[in-house]
């Protein structure tokens, strides 16, 4: 079993994704028992893509999908009044489901690669998304059918330009993302597996954006960087190397040097 993330940041605080109405204002934290159910009113946003109903995004109705809309790793979904999907980590201050396809969880897979270069500091693959120019891991979507495995070597070959084999990858987490696009009946989660590469194999990596990505890059794994990642990559990232330290018995001090530890 994984660890389980706190929740680290509110709905209401969260970026809010460009596309998006203003959400509705929740306190933070406030779970749904919590939520005066007559004075909360926000608003429905499903964007104009979704709507177009693409192979990767669920019918409007949701009543008319076929797959099991309430499947997550969070436990049992509650429905809301009209039977749709609720946030299980609370209300977001916006109904339907954005940008996102899926009712409920939208699944993801994120690869966290990391070296130790040559001057001893620890370096992460990161790409620069296109929607909000965050730093981020290079994940994506798991398409209907795929090995979680196989997503992790397709999404990092289609942003950052790196084909790596992820059979051997060690899983960090499994769960809730903190997403900016997360609705109150749509929400992302995802597995994520560390790869750390030995210096001949990182030899072989050469980096370079690809088509779902602006740019891609070695980040040292200072404290500033980790914490400014996309959504709850910074947790990712922390759970990695707190794991990584353990097995290596080494500590990855906060500017991203990695000093062995004392007998
Ligand atoms: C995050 O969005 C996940 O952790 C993953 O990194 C990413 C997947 O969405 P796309 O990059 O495909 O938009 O929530």
């Amino acid at each position: 079993m994984t660890e389980r993330e706190p929740q680290t940041k509110t709905q209401t605080t969260h970026p809010k994704h460009f596309s998006y109405p203003d959400r509705y204002p929740v306190d933070v934290g406030t779970s749904w028992i919590e939520v005066d159910r007559q004075k909360y009113q926000p608003p429905y946003f499903v964007s104009k893509q979704v709507l177009e109903n693409p192979v990767w995004a669920d019918f409007e109705d949701h009543k008319k999908v076929k797959r099991n809309i309430f499947l997550s790793y969070e436990g049992l979904i509650q429905a809301d009044f009209f039977g749709r999907p609720l946030n299980p980590r609370g209300p977001t201050g916006i109904e339907g489901r954005g940008v996102l396809g899926g009712w409920g969880a939208n699944f993801a897979a994120d690869p966290i690669v990391t070296r130790i270069n040559s001057q001893g500091f620890l370096e992460l693959i990161v790409i620069k998304r296109k929607d909000c120019g965050m730093w981020a891991l290079p994940g994506g979507m798991v398409d209907k059918g795929e090995r979680v495995t196989a997503t992790l070597r397709r999404e990092l070959g289609e942003e950052a330009s790196a084909y790596l084999d992820f059979e051997k990858a060690s899983l960090i987490y499994q769960g809730y993302v903190d997403d900016p696009r997360n609705t109150d009946n749509a929400w992302m989660e995802t597995d994520a597996y560390h790869l750390h590469l030995t210096n001949e194999e990182a030899s072989g990596v050469l980096l370079k954006e690809n088509d779902d990505a602006k740019e891609a890059k070695w980040m040292t794994c200072n404290s500033d960087a980790i914490n400014n990642l996309y959504a709850n990559h910074p947790y990712l990232v922390r759970q990695t190397i707190k794991l990584f330290e353990k097995s290596q018995n080494q500590t990855v001090i906060s500017d991203g040097r990695v000093v062995d530890n004392k007998a």
